[in-house]
């Protein structure tokens, strides 16, 4: 691992432990600490929320005021106090916090925001102008937040006319995560584009953009969002003044996890796992687990599982968030269910049958070795239904082919909220790739 993973990783220990011990102080510490692990707090990183919760509000100013007045700065307590970030927590940053406040209708300044790396980023606030998006992911954020209309440049990679309607007329950064800079750069003149939501994994070239844009005093600030799913949507809602979005969105996260803790938080002998990234080249000599890898990026169905009390059984992290091994290695762990994505494994444009074919062919083909296989304990969706948005929404859905404890009425009405929602244009008729397939 390098000097900065390292620095990076320890700076998110630090910021989650702030965040807890702020927590801890403002409840006066008897508040259930069971109930505050499974709640998503603490994904605002923007400067000037004190308070480390997932909105700017008069408790953050009471936050700045008693800092002020107690005469010192606890940095680890209130990491975001410094709400105009000049170093020191004054009168000034109520001011300034108050500004920021009024969203849409702030006088024009900077807003400071803990980026992807954990450096301090910043865009200019209110941001009101059009919008780029690198990548798929980004593009399902941007409509998620109900910024569709204002996106007017995208990568074009796994976008679809269901998914992203128009996109085809939009510039275009080509495929998208490795985007480069003077084109990005262009789409402020072709576009009128302002902000650009970047595509933050390691593999991707964002600080390269970053730094172009920067060099050339662009007028495109480009947003380098916090690594966690909650992380994006909280921090991108108030960057882009769409908190009413964002909020329902995180409700609806955070009453999914309440359900699941109270249904098998506490079950005995939980069944175990893997999970697995299926790709049209996956041999039983070379198959794709999913775990956390060495610098904190992990992908949506490891993470997720990783949650639930099931043990997900993980091969030795590498740099990436998946690391290849072998069919034996597998065996040798015996999980009780085998949980696959399909990333480019299912043919674009197959309806649900010609999916159910493809999936009952690749347990036959992969997985007939193993016990999971014997007990038909497979499960299977697109590699976007768990590590997009829709995750959360689908969380329950996916646990109850492991749990008898989740309840199908349950899971089958979350999973239809996010679309009657609007957080998502398609449909899982026109996207049947987004449903579960199991053996
Ligand atoms: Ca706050
Ligand atoms: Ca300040």
């Amino acid at each position: 691992m390098n000097q900065k993973a390292i620095i990076a990783i320890v700076l998110v220990a630090i910021l989650a432990v702030a965040a807890i011990a702020a927590a801890l102080m403002l409840t006066g510490g008897d508040k259930s600490s069971d109930e505050e692990k499974y709640l998503a707090t603490g994904n605002l990183t923007v400067l000037g929320n004190a308070d480390n919760d997932n909105k700017l509000t008069d408790h953050d100013i009471e936050i700045i005021n008693d800092i002020i007045k107690a005469g010192v700065w606890n940095k680890k307590a209130y990491p975001l106090a410094d709400a105009n970030n000049d170093g020191v927590v004054n009168e000034s940053d109520i001011s300034y916090l108050k500004n920021l406040m009024k969203g849409k209708n702030a006088t024009p300044t900077k807003m400071y925001y803990y980026n992807t790396w954990n450096e301090i980023g910043s865009v200019r606030f209110p941001v009101t102008g059009n919008i780029g998006t690198m990548y798929w992911e980004q593009a399902d954020l941007a409509i998620l937040l109900g910024l569709w209309d204002r996106v007017k440049a995208v990568g074009s990679g796994s976008l679809s006319e269901e998914k992203n309607p128009g996109w085809q007329s939009l510039y275009s950064y080509g495929k998208g995560y490795n985007a480069e800079p003077e084109v990005v750069a262009k789409s402020y003149e072709a576009a009128g584009v302002t902000a650009v939501i970047a595509y933050i994994q390691g593999d991707g070239t964002a600080k390269d953009i970053d730094a172009y844009l920067k060099g050339t005093n662009s007028k495109i600030d480009l947003l380098c969002l916090p690594t966690s799913m909650n992380g994006r949507v909280v921090t991108a809602g108030v960057l882009l003044c769409c908190e009413e979005q964002s909020e329902k969105y995180m409700k609806y996260y955070d009453e999914v996890m309440a359900y699941v803790q109270d249904k098998i938080g506490n079950v005995k002998d939980a069944p175990s796992c893997v999970t697995v990234m299926m790709r049209s080249t996956t041999t039983t000599a070379d198959i794709r687990f999913l775990n956390m890898s060495t610098t904190g990026e992990s992908n949506g169905l490891y993470t997720y599982m990783l949650q639930s009390p099931s043990e997900v059984y993980i091969v030795e992290p590498t740099n990436s968030y998946a690391t290849h091994t072998d069919i034996e290695w597998l065996n040798s762990k015996n999980p009780d269910w085998i949980i696959f994505c399909s990333s480019g494994a299912w043919t674009t444009g197959n309806t649900q049958e010609q999916n159910m074919a493809q999936f009952k062919q690749e347990c036959d083909d992969i997985f007939s070795s193993t016990t999971a296989y014997k007990n038909k304990h497979i499960v299977a969706t697109a590699n976007g239904t768990m590590n997009s948005f829709f995750g959360c929404f689908a969380y329950p859905k996916l646990l109850s082919y492991l749990y008898d404890e989740i309840e199908d009425d349950y899971a089958d009405k979350m999973v239809q909220a996010f679309f009657d929602e609007k957080f998502a244009y398609y449909t899982l008729d026109n996207m049947p790739s987004y449903q579960f397939y199991s053996m």
